[in-house]
């Protein structure tokens, strides 16, 4: 999964690649891959040696949406910052990175993996998590530098120039390079569940589902009786999905991240605990 040089400066090229794509097909026509399908294709086709497997759960964001109200609030009324208010995705990313420090192995990559023997697991102190980014030209995966060092205004205004140069297919080389973790939030367009692919070069990828509505349980106290009744109420949630190295990492493990990860969404507070 490692992306080359060559890989970049055919990614710069894509702006210059004539599009061969038209809605109306008149004919029947072979077209060559773009630059992008061709770079997806040898890496996801190393992917599949890799024997993996997936994990979802829910997690419910009510307390992490009011917590972004008050940082957007905050964000509008100084004009310190590029930008002009945050996405979930810097929280996203911060969060995940506080509960990496628990896991390591998940910030790892499995070095010589094709003989048991020979193999070993890099640990690697900087969490350089990659973020799936749909462009113009396609899927890229540039990454966020040392998220364990960062705030949330440092990671949205990281994510805020990638965007910006992604859109330009102007990316440098050094974004693309020594990611270690990845993030792909498909739920900006839609869809629940996914199933995201490991790369070679590391042992998690995380996937983000669409936020929703969906009325759920809870323990609510009645007014007249103070006891507790359970009642049906809204809440809004995004459905996680992983997938991981299974030559090296264990279901056991993954669950434990995404509870701690899951604690720190549902629980704010917890994570700005956690921040130095
Ligand atoms: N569900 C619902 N809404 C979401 C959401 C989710 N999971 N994630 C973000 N949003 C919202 C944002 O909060 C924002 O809304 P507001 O303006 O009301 O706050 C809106 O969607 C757009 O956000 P954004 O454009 O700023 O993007 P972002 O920072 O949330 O995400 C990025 C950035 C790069 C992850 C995203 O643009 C992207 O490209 N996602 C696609 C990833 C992908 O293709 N994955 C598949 C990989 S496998 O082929």
């Amino acid at each position: 999964g490692r992306i080359t040089k060559e890989d970049i400066l055919n990614y710069v090229a894509v702006g210059k690649e004539t599009q061969p794509f038209s809605k109306e097909i008149v004919e029947d026509k072979l077209v060559p891959l773009s630059i992008i399908q061709k770079s997806m294709f040898k890496t996801m086709s190393r992917s599949l040696a890799i024997p993996h497997f997936g994990y979802s759960d829910e997690y419910v964001l009510d307390n992490l949406i009011a917590s972004r109200n008050l940082i957007n609030d905050y964000v509008a009324k100084n004009n310190q910052f590029s930008f002009g208010k945050i996405s979930f995705m810097p929280i996203f990313i911060k969060s995940f990175s506080v509960a990496l420090k628990q896991f390591p192995i998940l910030n790892a990559c499995v070095t010589d993996g094709d003989d048991a023997n020979m193999a070993k697991l890099k640990f690697r102190r900087s969490h350089n998590i990659g973020i799936a980014m749909d462009t113009p030209g396609g899927l890229i995966v540039p990454n966020i530098k040392n998220v364990q060092a960062k705030s949330i205004f440092e990671i949205a205004s990281d994510l805020q120039r990638l965007q910006e140069a992604g859109k330009r297919n102007a990316i440098p080389l050094n974004d693309f390079q020594e990611g270690t973790i990845t993030l792909s939030n498909i739920g900006i367009i839609g869809g629940t569940f996914l199933s995201p692919v490991v790369v070679s070069s590391e042992v998690c990828i995380a996937a983000i589902g669409k936020m929703q509505k969906v009325p759920r349980f809870e323990d609510v106290k009645d007014e007249v009786t103070g006891q507790l009744i359970e009642k049906v109420v809204g809440k809004h949630v995004i459905t996680v999905s992983f997938c991981a190295d299974h030559r090296v990492i264990d279901g056991a493990t993954v669950a434990r991240f995404s509870q701690e990860w899951k604690n720190l969404l549902e629980n704010p507070i917890l994570l700005s605990a956690e921040l130095r």
